[in-house]
């Protein structure tokens, strides 16, 4: 799949590429690693996105190359789809007018791409772009080894989820040897960056904290009211569920976000044998084993009280 995907790019002139709606890092620096390695192809590449991703995404060398527009009508050899695929996805239209490719991690990615890569072994979606650059037989610059050590190492939360595999230490290794890179410089700006307001924010949240089923499952909530300005979507807030998923005895824990009237988006993470992808499931979601989410819409008592009967179903198993 990777020879026949680096065969298409050899033939396209111009390309585009886009990353899935509510951009996390791992698409977006893979994103803009790609970009660049298309442009020292020579290709005329234009990355462009539905959502703009939230700091300390928007510091990575190359964020400008991101434009915030519809591929569909102008005029493409190749479309490019990062985690995603389908033109929900991306928030895309008429992609069914191009060639297109999907290369993605997520077991639950769509495959109605003409072509579809989707590696579920693989930790980020960064690893995927690093091998294809490798057939590429690109140069790796340091603006290129950045978002892809980033993409990785975002992705495996540090190096410390399930997902990191020897692959991903091997990958991550070989983006440093081969692109120079400072590893401490890019785990600065990802993991020691963050802004006082959403440590704020942390507080409030954390202030929700509730345990059930004996402390195996934990229950916080983000009120729009929380956010002083923008929207809850521009905070990044894994951050809070990795504190919470920390708890000793903790199996599960849910975060509801209130994002609109009546509508929430249910984040799901969890450890051990328990599946956030079936609990996501049942609320027509998607994700992996540990790490899984939708949309809820209804009254908060109603959103609460339902996810966490399917959570208890579960944890009863
Ligand atoms: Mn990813």
């Amino acid at each position: 799949m990777k020879k026949e995907i680096a065969r298409k790019i050899f033939e396209a002139k111009n390309i585009a590429l886009s990353s899935h709606i509510r951009p996390d890092a791992d698409c977006v620096g893979s994103g803009i690693a790609l970009c660049l390695m298309l442009e020292q192809l020579g290709k005329n590449v234009s990355f462009r996105n539905s959502d703009r991703a939230s700091f300390p995404i928007t510091e990575f060398p190359g964020f400008d190359r991101v434009e915030y527009k519809q591929i569909y009508p102008d005029n493409f050899d190749l479309v490019i789809l990062l985690e995603g695929g389908s033109e929900d996805r991306h928030e895309q239209k008429n992609l069914s007018e191009y060639f297109t490719i999907n290369i993605d991690h997520h077991v639950t990615s769509s495959t109605i791409s003409d072509l579809n890569w989707i590696d579920p072994e693989a930790s980020a979606v960064g690893e995927l772009i690093f091998d294809l650059g490798k057939e590429l037989k690109i140069e790796f610059t340091k603006e290129i080894g950045f978002n892809l050590y980033a993409a990785i190492a975002s992705d495996t939360g540090s190096f410390k989820y399930s997902n990191t595999s020897y692959h991903a230490l091997k990958t991550a290794s070989e983006v440093v040897k081969r692109s120079g890179i400072e590893p401490h410089l890019v785990s600065d700006l990802i993991f020691n960056s963050n802004p006082a307001e959403k440590v704020v924010l942390i507080r409030k949240i954390l202030a929700t904290l509730e345990f059930h089923h004996k402390g195996e499952m934990a229950f916080i909530f983000c009120s729009a009211d929380f956010i002083d300005s923008g929207s809850i979507d521009d905070y990044e807030t894994e951050d809070i569920i990795s504190i919470v998923r920390s708890v000793i005895g903790v199996k599960v824990v849910l975060f509801l976000k209130e994002i609109g009237s009546d509508l929430f988006r249910a984040s799901v993470r969890s450890k051990g044998d328990f599946s956030a992808s079936a609990i996501a499931a049942h609320f027509n979601g998607g994700g992996h084993g540990h790490a899984a989410g939708f949309f809820f819409t209804g009254k908060f008592a109603e959103a609460k009280k339902e996810i966490t009967n399917i959570i208890l179903d579960q944890l009863k198993g």
